[in-house]
């Protein structure tokens, strides 16, 4: 990273590279994170004036889609009242589902503070019947139940405070005002109080900026000057100014060959929004949830799937269902996600098939690989996703495999192989021993 480039040197401009790995360690090896979007949005459940929204817009984006007035948005705090919220709970889901970390929107484009902000009234404790401060109670629960939590907070974009951003310009004199004074008013203190006041409980470890719309070097320096007083709080690369930051924010994608040599993180939404719509009920599948884990963390990245609390403080049972059902799949297989890098095998994408057609006549797409892997020193895991009929090969291996077994037997009976100049052939059992991603486990030492 070129620091010169900068007004404020940034840590990832001056730490070492074992620096740089200590700090990522964690980060690196917890692979699978939940995101939390919850705000004043959430009341509206993307209905404002008995019109819903559009399928493709975000719920959290209500408010610019429908140009609410400032002084109408501001007046959904007075019935914002999650009296169901529970934070022991929510974590203790996000753990049982085998996630590892939680990001919640501390502040959404919206400008609402989801905490007890001495900076700006317009937060949770002061301006609602509720009260409480949910990233305190995420924050202790977090910690007595050892999950890592950080913080998303919309540095740039601020719709109810005067000069903040706005994608597609200002729709309300009351927006009309200095982006600086904004940062510097609003932004920048309530990071500040994001990042000291929850110290205690060992939060933030991680600062998600977002929509670096207006953000200037200098600007963003100044917020790198505050996030340098806290050298060990990781932070995305969506703060602007020309700042790198941490990791890659691919979003709702997975990049088809990774980044290599990079750390990023996809995160994805569990159905078509962010921040929740009473109507979206269009959830992914277990199945597609769990392989795209599986697939993110064989190409070396971390998955971060959101949900989208109500606004009476409830995490959808569906989104949760279907969290759940991953994490008893974790709880089986989860050596082959946590602590593991990308697998030894390379990338090999699908193609469309020359002589398969679909029923339109057009040409099948047949995927590259029915399995993915990962791996750690040692180790070797292959996610099988379709369980192959006959004999299954792998492609050749610079280490030598010394045994192979199915990770979901508790005894490790060893499978027969082979393994030859131009591939490994293993004898798989009859079935599968999971229907939606069998793990088959290879020993390996380094080969000659
Ligand atoms: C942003 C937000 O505007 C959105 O509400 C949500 O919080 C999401 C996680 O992040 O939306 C983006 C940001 C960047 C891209 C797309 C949507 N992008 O780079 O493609």
């Amino acid at each position: 990273m070129d620091g010169d480039r900068h007004p404020v040197k940034a840590i990832q401009d001056t730490e070492t590279l074992a620096q740089r790995n200590a700090r990522m360690a964690w980060w690196r090896a917890a692979r699978f994170g939940m995101f939390i979007h919850w705000g004043l949005y959430s009341t509206l459940g993307g209905i404002w004036n008995g019109k819903r929204e559009a399928d493709h817009h975000s719920g959290e984006w209500i408010m610019n889609w429908d140009k609410i007035p400032v002084a109408d948005y501001e007046n959904l705090a007075k019935r914002f009242n999650p009296t169901q919220f529970n934070a022991e709970q929510w974590v203790a889901m996000a753990k049982a589902s085998g996630m590892k970390y939680i990001i919640i929107t501390a502040k959404h484009h919206e400008g609402f503070a989801m905490f007890d902000s001495k900076v700006n009234k317009f937060n949770i404790v002061d301006a609602t019947p509720f009260k409480r401060d949910p990233l305190k109670e995420l924050a202790i629960a977090c910690q007595k139940q050892g999950i890592k939590l950080g913080f998303y907070y919309s540095q740039a974009q601020d719709w109810t405070f005067p000069g903040g951003a706005a994608a597609h310009g200002h729709w309300d004199k009351a927006q009309n005002g200095s982006f600086a004074e904004y940062l510097h008013n609003k932004a920048i203190p309530q990071i500040e109080e994001l990042l000291t006041n929850y110290q205690q409980w060992g939060a933030p470890v991680e600062m998600w900026f977002d929509t670096p719309i207006d953000m200037t070097p200098q600007l963003a320096g100044e917020i790198v000057k505050v996030m340098n007083k806290h050298p060990n709080v990781i932070w995305d690369n969506r703060l602007g100014g020309g700042y790198e930051g941490d990791f890659l924010t691919p979003e709702q994608i997975i990049p088809p060959h990774g980044y290599p040599g990079q750390d990023w993180e996809t995160h994805m939404t569990i159905n078509n929004t962010w921040g929740y719509k009473s109507y979206d009920t269009d959830f992914k599948s277990v199945k597609t949830l769990l392989q795209d884990l599986i697939d993110v963390v064989s190409l070396g990245g971390n998955y971060m799937v959101n949900v989208g609390p109500d606004p009476t403080g409830v995490i959808p049972k569906q989104e949760r269902d279907q969290l759940l059902a991953i994490g008893r799949w974790l709880e089986v297989n989860g050596d082959a996600i946590y602590g593991t890098h990308e697998g030894p095998f390379g990338h090999q994408p699908g193609c469309y098939s020359a002589t398969e057609k679909d029923w339109r006549g057009d040409p099948l797409w047949v995927p590259g690989w029915d399995w993915r892997a990962t791996a750690k020193p040692g180790k070797v895991y292959v996610s099988i996703f379709e369980w192959p009929h006959s004999e299954f090969s792998l492609p050749p291996l610079q280490a030598r495999v010394t045994k192979a077994y199915m990770l979901a037997d508790s005894r490790h009976r060893s499978l027969n192989f082979t393994q030859e100049q131009r591939s490994i052939k293993v004898a798989l059992p009859p079935k599968a021993p999971d229907p939606i991603a069998s793990v088959l486990v290879l020993d390996t030492v380094a080969g000659d």
